[in-house]
C-alpha cells in the first residue's frame, strides 16, 4: 500500500476510506509535524487535503517522492498548480459532484433574500402574525434579469434553475460562450447596470480579487441584489457593507466571506442580507461524493492509471 499524508481532519467516511486503501499519516494528529515529516517524508507518494489548506511548498520540499495532491472541493486557492506541475506533481479536485448542490443553495439564497424567508420565519415564531397582522409584502424573482459572473459548471446549473423561475439570464466571464443561449457581457460594469441580480460563482485568486468592487456595486444599484457563492475575496467586503448601510445596494445573500469563519458583525443587524456559513456543497450526499472522489483520484493515480479529475 502506498503512503499518503492527510493534511487536515476530513469527513470520517474519507478518513476511513483512506485508512482502508493506503498507509496513512495524519499531519493534524502529530505532536511534532516536522519530526513526522522528517521520519516518513520520503515514503509519501500522495497527499489528501482541501483547497483552503493545500500543501505548502515547505511541506512539499520534505516529500521528495510526492506525485499527487488530491484536494477536496472544486476550488484549490491554496495550491500553487504551476509549482506542482514544475515538480511533476498531479493536482486533482472534486468538480461536477457538487454542482447541483451549489446551484440549489444559490437559488435558495435568492428566494430567501427576495421573499424575506428568514425574516418572515422570525416574525411568525415571535407570534407577530397574530398581534401585528400579515407580514410586509416582498419582491419576487419572476420576470427579473440575473447576471451570472462565471458561467462555468455551477453557473450553468444556476442559469437553468433561474430560467425555471422565469428569470432572464445573462452572463459575464473572460470568454464568450457562443453555444450558450444567454447574452454575453464582456464588460462586467455594463452587465451590472442592466441586471436586477448579480450572482458570482468564480474561482478565488488574484484574477478575481475584488472583481465586484464599489463601481460594480453602484452599477447594480439600490434595487439590485448581489449573491456570492464563489469566493469571499471576489467581492470588496468593506465596500459591500458600506453600500448596504447607505442604501446604495438593495440586498445581498452571501455564502462566502473574506476571512471565514469570521463574518463582519455589521452584517448581523442588516435586514436586507441573508447569511450562510459556506454551506454550498454541504449536503450529506454531495460531501460523501466529494470525499469518494478524493480517494478515487489517489487510488487511480497511485495504481498507475490517469487521475480521474486532474486540474488542468
Ligand atoms: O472566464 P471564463 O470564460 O474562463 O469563465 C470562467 C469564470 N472565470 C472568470 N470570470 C471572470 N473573471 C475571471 N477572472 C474569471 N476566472 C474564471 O468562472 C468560468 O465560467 C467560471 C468557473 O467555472 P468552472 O471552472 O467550471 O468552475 P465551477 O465548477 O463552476 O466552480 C466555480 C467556483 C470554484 O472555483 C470555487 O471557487 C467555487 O465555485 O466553489
Amino acid at each position: 500500500m502506498s503512503d499518503v499524508l492527510i493534511m487536515r481532519k476530513m469527513l470520517q467516511s474519507v478518513i476511513d476510506a483512506l485508512d482502508a486503501n493506503f498507509n496513512t499519516h495524519k499531519l493534524y494528529e502529530a505532536d511534532d509535524p516536522n519530526a513526522l515529516l522528517t521520519r516518513i517524508g520520503s515514503r509519501i507518494k500522495g497527499v489528501a487535503t482541501n483547497g483552503h489548506v493545500g500543501c505548502p511548498p515547505e511541506i512539499m520540499n520534505k516529500l521528495p517522492n510526492l506525485s499527487i495532491i488530491s484536494s477536496f472541493g472544486v476550488g484549490y486557492d491554496a495550491i500553487d498548480v504551476a509549482d506542482c506541475r514544475a515538480r511533476g506533481i498531479v493536482v486533482t479536485n472534486t468538480p461536477d459532484v457538487l454542482t447541483d448542490a451549489m446551484a440549489e443553495i444559490t437559488l435558495g439564497l435568492m428566494i430567501a433574500l427576495c421573499r424575506k424567508i428568514p425574516q418572515a420565519d422570525a416574525y411568525t415564531r415571535a407570534g407577530k402574525w397574530e398581534t401585528d397582522g400579515p407580514y410586509a409584502l416582498t419582491g419576487e424573482l419572476t420576470g427579473k434579469t440575473v447576471g451570472i459572473i462565471g458561467l462555468g459548471r455551477i453557473g450553468k446549473e444556476v442559469a437553468r434553475r433561474a430560467q425555471a423561475f422565469k428569470m432572464r439570464v445573462v452572463f459575464h466571464g473572460r470568454n464568450d460562450q457562443a453555444h450558450e443561449p444567454f447574452q454575453y457581457y464582456p464588460d462586467l460594469l455594463t452587465m451590472a447596470r442592466e441586471v436586477d441580480w448579480l450572482v458570482s460563482i468564480v474561482p478565488g485568486g488574484a484574477a478575481t480579487k475584488h472583481l465586484i468592487n464599489r463601481e460594480v456595486i453602484d452599477a447594480l444599484g439600490p434595487d439590485g441584489m448581489l449573491v456570492n457563492v464563489g469566493r469571499g475575496p471576489s467581492v470588496d467586503e468593506p465596500e459591500l457593507i458600506k453600500a448596504l448601510q447607505e442604501g446604495r445596494l438593495g440586498g445581498a445573500a452571501l455564502d462566502v466571506f473574506d476571512e471565514e469563519p469570521k463574518v463582519p458583525e455589521a452584517f448581523y443587524t442588516m435586514d436586507n442580507v441573508v447569511l450562510s456559513p459556506h454551506q454550498g456543497s454541504a449536503t450529506t450526499k454531495t460531501r460523501w461524493a466529494m470525499g469518494d472522489l478524493v480517494v478515487r483520484n489517489l487510488k487511480a493515480h497511485l495504481d498507475g492509471l490517469p487521475a480521474i479529475t486532474p486540474v488542468t
